[in-house]
């Protein structure tokens, strides 16, 4: 039985090779040279697409795709309709952070109870967070390079994915408050779980046996 999977390119791609070496899958060329969509592998019933990592939960929430890696800040936005979500593969991680301006100060803007601007591709996990603290919010949503926004006056916060630091550093900004660790999951398709188990199911174990600690 035929099985497609979706993936980005870039770091989830680089870090899903090692767990589709343990399914026995090898990708017969690599998305960053070749400007295929499709890719075949070694293996005859297996294909990967190549899609924007935003895209990989409606890929496979229609079916599209049997299989996809998607970031869980990706997932939450989305909202992870019709998708089963066994794994977190533990690969291309960070955290989801509040970040502003090395001069602006934030503790005392949320305590005075200022209506904040917040600049984020994230606006659901964005708009919950504040909710959460009971601080008024306006979202301002953008496409990415959030970094900028406070910068130029768009915004006073923004609210972004952190990994090593450097960027806010490089920018002059400064991470106030921790959101969400994030990960990559794999998600399946609801009915391709169903109809296509047996081919399914064995390379959720190989993933699974090669998530890294
Ligand atoms: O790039 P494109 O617009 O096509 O899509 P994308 O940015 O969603 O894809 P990609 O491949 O960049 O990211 C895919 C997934 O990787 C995300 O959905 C996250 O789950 C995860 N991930 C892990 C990250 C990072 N680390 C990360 N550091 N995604 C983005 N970043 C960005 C961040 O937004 C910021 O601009 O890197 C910058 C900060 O990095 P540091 O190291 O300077 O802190
Ligand atoms: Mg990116």
């Amino acid at each position: 039985m035929k099985l497609t999977i979706a993936l980005s390119k870039g770091r989830i791609f680089e870090e899903t090779l090692p767990l589709l070496a343990a399914a026995g899958i090898q990708p017969a060329e690599d998305p960053e040279s070749s400007r295929k969509l499709v890719i075949d592998t070694n293996h005859e019933h297996v294909k990967l697409v190549i899609v924007r990592a935003s895209d990989v939960p409606t890929y496979v929430q229609y079916g599209a795709a049997d299989l996809g890696i998607a970031g869980r800040d990706v997932l939450i936005e989305h909202g992870g309709d019709g998708l089963y979500q066994p794994l977190d593969l533990n690969i291309a991680r960070c955290k989801m952070m509040v970040a502003v301006s090395n001069d602006f100060d934030y503790e005392a803007a949320v305590k005075h109870g200022a209506r904040l601007k917040i600049a984020t591709k994230y606006p659901q996990i964005a708009r919950e967070h504040f909710a959460r603290k009971g601080v008024h919010v306006d979202i301002i949503k953008l496409y990415g390079s959030m970094e900028l926004a406070p910068l130029v006056g768009l915004a006073d916060a923004i609210v972004d994915l952190v990994s090593t630091g450097n960027t806010l550093k490089a920018n002059n900004l400064q991470a106030v408050e921790h959101i969400l660790d994030i990960s990559s999951r794999l998600v399946v398709n609801q009915a391709a779980l169903k109809l296509k188990y047996s081919t399914i199911q064995p390379v959720l174990d190989a993933f699974a046996s090669a998530v890294p600690a």
